[in-house]
Order: C-alpha cells, then sequence, then structure tokens
C-alpha cells in the first residue's frame, strides 16, 4: 500500500505559481480588505476562493529594496539592496534560480527596478526603471522594445501571450507578473479617465495630522499632500501647450488620439480649479480628490488585468493546479497623516496586501493574522514547488498557514529595518520591531524612539515610549529587537550611507 500511495504522490503534477505583484498598492484600495473608496472585485475573487493575511509586512518599506527581499529571502544587509539606487547582485542564489534547477519554467515580465538583467529567468521581459505608463518601452534579449497602449494591459498581454504561447507547456511554471502601477505619478488608463468624477471619495480622519503625539522625524518628513505633492506633476495642472515644461515628457510620448482623451479627461477640471483658487484646507482636499481618484483610476486597470488573467486560467483549465498570490511591494499613504508614498514602519506602509488562492488546498474565503512579511515570499514558493529552501534564507515557508495549520511555534514577532536617507521624502533611518500589538520604533541618528499600543490607537497618534506605565512593554520590546538583529545577523556597526 505505501508504494502505491508515494507512486501516485510523486505523479501528481507539481503546481504552477502565478505571483501577481503591484507598486505601491495601499491594502486600504482593496475592497476585501475593506476598502471604503473603491472596489476591486477580481482581486476580492482571489480572497474569496482563497486566503487573505491581515498582518502581511515588509522588511523595508521601499521599492527595489522589497524586490530584492523577495528574490532572496533576506534582509537588505545581506542581499545588498538598501536603496533604490544600489543595483542588485545577479550572481547570488535566488528563488527563481533553485525552481529553474528543480525543472521550473520560470518568467519576470513588467515592472523588475533592480537595474541588472534579469538573466538568470528562463524568460523575461521588463520596463527599464519606473518605465512608463504611456507606450511604455520593454527591455528584452532582443534589445529595447516599444509598445503603443497602457502599462497594466500591456504587461498583462505580454505574460498572457508567454503563457499561451512562448512556456514550456510540459515544465510548471513561475511567473513573476509585476505591474508599475499604481506608482507615483498615477497616471490612469485613458479609457477610465472619467472613473469616479461624479462622486466625491472619503477623506481619511488622519488627512490634516499634525504629528503632535509622535516623534522628530514625522515632522521632518516631505510627503505631505500639503507642502510637497506637486500640482503639475503629480496632479496633472500645467499647461500642456508647452513643450519646456518639465512635466511634458510624458505627452510627448503620447498619439495624438491619446493626447486628446488626455486634454478631454483633465483640461476642464483643471479651469474650474484655477478659476475657484481654493487656499488652505480646501487645496488640500482638492489636491487629495485629484491625487485619490487618479490613483484608483491606476487599481482599476490592475484589477481589471487581474479578471482577465484569472479568466484565461480558468479557460485553459490551469487553474486548479495554479496558485495565485497577489501582492505589492509595500503599502502606501492615501492622505492618512496627511501624506503620500510610504518608506516607514507606521502601519499603512508597514503593512502590505497577501492573498493566495490555491484549490483544493486552501480553504476559501480563509484569513490568517499570523505575522509574516515579505522575507516569506521566496520559501513558500519553494515549499510550494517540493523545492528545499536552503538554510541561509531567513524567512519562513507561509505553507502550513496556506492549508490552515499555522505552527504552534509561529514567529512573535518582526524586524524591520528603512535606510534610504538623506534622500527623496526625507524619512529618517529607523528600524524597529512588531508584536501584533505593540511596535517600537528606533530613529537611531534623531536618538529617538517610539512605541504605539496598535491595540488601542490604531492610527499610531501617540507615542508611549515615555510613559512609566509602559516601561516594562519598553524593556521586553528592546530584548526582542536585540533578539532579532541577533537572529537576522544585522552588524552591530552602521556603515551604510546613502549614495556611498
Ligand atoms: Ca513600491
Amino acid at each position: 500500500m505505501m508504494s502505491v500511495n508515494f507512486s501516485c504522490a510523486s505523479q501528481k503534477k507539481r503546481p504552477n505559481i502565478l505571483f501577481i505583484f503591484a507598486d505601491d498598492h495601499a491594502y486600504q484600495a482593496i475592497s476585501a480588505y475593506g476598502s471604503n473608496r473603491n472596489k476591486t472585485p477580481n482581486i476580492d475573487r482571489l480572497a474569496n476562493e482563497g486566503i487573505l493575511f491581515t498582518n502581511c509586512c515588509v522588511t523595508n518599506s521601499i521599492c527595489a529594496p522589497s524586490r530584492a527581499v523577495i528574490q532572496t529571502g533576506k534582509h537588505s544587509h545581506l542581499n545588498g539592496v538598501y536603496d533604490n539606487r544600489q543595483e542588485f547582485d545577479t550572481s547570488q542564489q535566488t528563488f527563481p534560480k533553485l525552481m529553474k534547477s528543480a525543472g521550473y519554467e520560470t518568467a519576470m515580465i513588467g515592472k523588475w527596478h533592480l537595474k541588472a538583467e534579469p538573466s538568470y529567468f528562463d524568460y523575461w521581459e521588463v520596463l527599464p526603471g519606473q518605465g512608463h505608463y504611456y507606450n511604455p518601452d520593454f527591455r528584452t534579449v532582443n534589445g529595447m522594445v516599444r509598445e503603443e497602449g497602457y502599462v497594466t494591459d500591456i504587461i498583462t498581454d505580454k505574460a498572457l501571450n508567454w503563457l499561451q504561447t512562448k512556456r514550456d507547456p510540459e515544465k510548471p511554471f513561475m511567473l513573476m507578473l509585476q505591474h508599475k502601477a499604481p506608482h507615483r505619478e498615477w497616471l490612469p488608463n485613458l479609457k477610465d479617465i472619467n472613473l469616479y468624477d461624479d462622486i466625491e471619495m472619503p477623506e481619511p480622519q488622519t488627512l490634516f495630522d499634525d504629528y503632535s503625539g509622535r516623534g522628530t522625524a514625522a515632522t521632518m518628513q516631505e510627503m505631505e499632500i500639503d507642502r510637497h505633492m506637486s500640482l503639475n506633476t503629480d496632479l496633472k495642472v500645467w499647461n500642456y501647450d508647452d513643450p519646456t515644461a518639465r512635466e511634458s515628457h510624458f505627452i510627448k510620448r503620447m498619439t495624438p488620439r491619446q493626447l486628446e482623451q488626455w486634454r478631454a479627461g483633465y483640461e476642464q477640471k483643471n479651469l474650474s480649479f484655477q478659476a475657484a483658487e481654493p487656499q488652505g484646507n480646501e487645496l488640500v482636499r482638492w489636491k487629495y480628490q485629484r491625487y485619490i481618484k487618479d490613483y484608483l483610476r491606476c487599481i482599476h486597470s490592475i484589477d481589471e488585468n487581474v479578471g482577465r488573467v484569472l479568466a484565461y486560467l480558468d479557460e485553459s483549465g490551469l487553474a486548479k493546479n495554479t496558485v495565485v498570490v497577489y501582492s505589492s511591494d509595500q503599502g502606501f499613504y492615501l492622505g492618512e497623516h496627511g501624506w503620500f508614498d510610504k518608506r516607514w514602519m507606521y502601519e499603512e506602509s508597514f503593512k502590505t496586501p497577501f492573498i493566495a488562492r490555491w484549490p483544493g488546498v486552501i480553504q476559501s474565503g480563509s484569513t490568517s493574522d499570523a505575522l509574516v512579511s515579505n522575507l516569506d515570499f521566496p520559501e513558500t514558493f519553494l515549499d510550494i514547488a517540493g523545492v528545499p529552501i536552503p538554510e541561509d534564507m531567513q524567512g519562513v515557508s507561509l505553507k502550513p498557514i496556506l492549508k490552515g495549520k499555522q505552527p504552534t511555534n509561529w514567529r512573535q514577532s518582526l524586524y524591520y529595518h528603512y535606510y534610504e536617507y538623506p534622500a527623496v521624502h526625507m524619512v529618517n533611518k529607523h528600524e524597529g520591531v512588531y508584536d501584533g500589538r505593540y511596535k517600537l520604533m528606533h530613529f537611531y541618528e534623531l536618538d529617538e524612539w517610539e512605541l504605539y499600543d496598535l491595540q488601542n490607537d490604531p492610527q499610531e497618534l501617540s507615542s508611549l515610549y515615555d510613559d512609566p506605565a509602559y516601561a516594562a512593554e519598553v524593556t521586553r520590546l528592546k530584548a526582542e529587537l536585540n533578539k532579532l538583529k541577533k537572529q537576522y545577523k544585522v552588524p552591530e556597526e552602521r556603515t551604510y550611507e546613502y549614495g556611498k
């Protein structure tokens, strides 16, 4: 009997893995996570048919570093990508290389953002750097190719084309389908340019936060909708006939028809705004509305394209043996605390969406509040594929949780470290620990600590660090932070400097 069971198991085809990844997709902009501003029916479908993680965090909340963590399963200080300027060393161990060696067909399509050529994939076609929203260029093995259309549609077209015609159908696949959207400057698909025009988006409660309950770092940042979001580049208010305008670079890429649609979408609204001349808080409110609508228009296109991919998996019969994951490289501020961008260990940027569907394995409509992070993604993919997880990877496979059985010895805390300073948005370097309730943060160059109790203060408005009633928590969390730093081999000496 044993041998019969074994042979049945070995004949079972290894599952495909489809990793759909967005850039800066806030969980607050997914209806399955309770968005009060938009609906994402296709992403929600994955949650309804799979599992949604409510405590998925990142180790360093910024684009390229998050991607390097996912490739390697190692924190920034070991994978070498601390900030957005550094190039990823592709000679190091990555999970796609391990999957390829184990017989998987691997592909990277869309936004890669790690500079070096992703040549260790069987197939790759990626945006150069941040890439463009309209008529984007792609780096390919045959050089640069420009495609006409909207980037989210085109990345999806390329992924579907690879699935249909380019991969080896005899092998299981691991496809990383990575969107540029909804990255700044939030340029919508032209067909969606008037979406949400007739509604007023709800404002976050903290749109006019004064940061009084927090440390110095929150007052030093440059990511406020009020003071740092530009009317022209970010909010599309400029003279579109001025060819010398700094913002005109993407206008120059458009076809005459596209430009006509663009102007029809924005010009009249810009004229009304200029005539009304809102000031002070009214100006912030106007900027917030323009920002959030463009951002959510980008999300609308992502969701629609997730739907196209799911429909293809259904039609092709691939759906039943394909694990589909939806995630983002970090969270994002949608006006909470008056901010846009990310970088902080505060909730909106620290947490990221993570939804997975695996028919027959993951219980439909399940959720998990386990402490997990992007450090765990590659180990999870390897484990799903039955590929041994190397000892030097620092995350933990989520496969048992996907199967509905969170191990009793699951981790009790997560380590965070943000480095990129002094740089755009001016968020000070900080590290910290989060245990599911308390968050201790250390802005070490300012010599300041902050402590939040997420249960009583979910918006992190008042640091309790100096409150004597929390002295025992501080002591406990500092010990936990030191334990994590040892476990993850964080160097005691801080040598990182931006731009060096
Ligand atoms: Ca990002």
